[in-house]
């Protein structure tokens, strides 16, 4: 680590070793730490401040004060049907994520279609990371998790909803998915925090003071709501995603998190929704001329995609979800990643 403008800077690889030590200090074994330092070190690799060593302040409270089992190990039950029951067993989401990558894959090769029913675990990272776990699979999936109250539903004037992430990735020939990762609210809660830590105002729109008023104060919209992304229509797929990952699962809604939560400032218990599928069983074997295949030639479901993304990417000014991501890499490979002295200071001091 070097110091820069009151900056610390840190290679992704000094990443990775200073949150899986914080996490190790704050109470959890090596497996817990590291998996979920994997994630956070994904994610200052791709430069998504808002879900990388930003939170491991907060996953390092939830530790201390108990509320998440540092030493959890991921319980599979038998798929039934197409459902297969994941219990966290108390613990962070990366380590499930990774031990139920590969039986979800197979099991949606079996079955076409499979569900990843996780219960009793913390999520407070980026989504994209379970997707494209899948999607290294071969398989095409959707995740999306609550949190706890943060956003007011369209027309209301407090929070209710949590920020509600959604995420998608479709493999592709070259190994690189197509994904998309946002919150259903119109900022994630993290970005609001870090504006405010940065002094920045917000646009208007993003949220409401705790009067229910506009504003562009980010502090204000912490006290506040923010409010869902493209008006009543985000506000309903909040809904949904508060319903996949709540009652669906026998898991809590974001309001039921927050009742039970001992406020730590890390993230709560609850369930997390994951589909997965396996296009080679679910696609009717297209022979037929106008899918862009030849009259009687068949053609696979990714040659058949791959003529949308071609198009997408023919026109100009567009650009894949996920490939901004993956193109700020050299950039922080090459200026390192940079966090605020502070932050730094507060993870080394646990
Ligand atoms: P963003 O608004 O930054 O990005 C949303 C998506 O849009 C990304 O897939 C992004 O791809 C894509 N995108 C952005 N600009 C373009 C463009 N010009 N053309 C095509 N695609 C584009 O995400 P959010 O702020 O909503 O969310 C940030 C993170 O916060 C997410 O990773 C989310 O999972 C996480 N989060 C986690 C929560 C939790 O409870 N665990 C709660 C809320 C949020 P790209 O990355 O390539 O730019
Ligand atoms: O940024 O909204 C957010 C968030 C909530 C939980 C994890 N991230």
């Amino acid at each position: 680590m070097r110091e820069e403008n009151d900056q610390a800077v840190l290679t992704v690889e000094e990443v990775f070793t200073l949150a899986a030590e914080a996490l190790e200090r704050a109470g959890a074994d090596s497996h817990n730490a590291e998996a979920v330092a994997r994630t956070v070190q994904a994610a200052e690799r791709d430069g998504c401040a808002s879900h990388g060593l930003f939170r491991v302040p907060g996953y390092a409270a939830a530790l201390k004060s108990g509320k998440i089992n540092g030493a959890a190990r991921v319980k599979i039950s038998k798929p039934e049907g197409s459902v297969l029951k994941v219990d966290g067993d108390g613990g962070f989401a990366p380590p499930v994520h990774e031990a139920i990558a590969e039986p979800l894959a197979d099991l949606a090769k079996r079955q076409g279609i499979a569900l990843g029913a996780l219960t009793n675990l913390a999520h407070f990272s980026a989504l994209w990371r379970e997707t494209e776990l899948l999607a290294a699979h071969g398989c095409a999936a959707f995740a999306c998790v609550s949190y706890m109250p943060m956003v007011a539903p369209a027309g209301g004037k407090e929070r209710l909803l949590g920020t509600n992430p959604i995420s998608f990735a479709w493999p592709r020939p070259d190994g690189v998915p197509m994904t998309f990762d946002q919150a259903t609210a119109s900022r994630a809660m993290g970005d609001v925090q870090i504006a405010a830590r940065e002094g920045e105002s917000l646009p208007l729109g993003v949220g409401i003071d705790a009067d229910g008023k506009d504003t562009t104060d980010p502090n204000e919209v912490v006290k506040g709501a923010i409010l869902p992304f493209g008006g009543y229509k985000g506000s309903a797929v909040s809904i949904m995603v508060e319903l996949l990952a709540g009652p669906l699962l026998g898991e809590t809604l974001s309001f039921e998190a927050a009742e039970s939560d001992n406020k730590d400032g890390g993230p709560p218990l609850g369930g997390e929704f994951i589909l997965a599928f396996a296009p080679e069983k679910t696609r009717v074997n297209q022979t037929r001329a106008g899918f862009g295949g030849k009259d009687g030639a068949s053609q696979t479901h990714a040659d058949h995609s791959e003529r949308l993304f071609a198009r997408l990417l023919a026109m100009e000014g567009v650009r894949l979800p996920g490939d901004g991501r993956r193109s700020r890499r050299p950039k922080v490979a090459t200026n390192g990643v940079r966090i605020p002295k502070p932050l730094y200071d507060k993870i080394i001091s646990g």
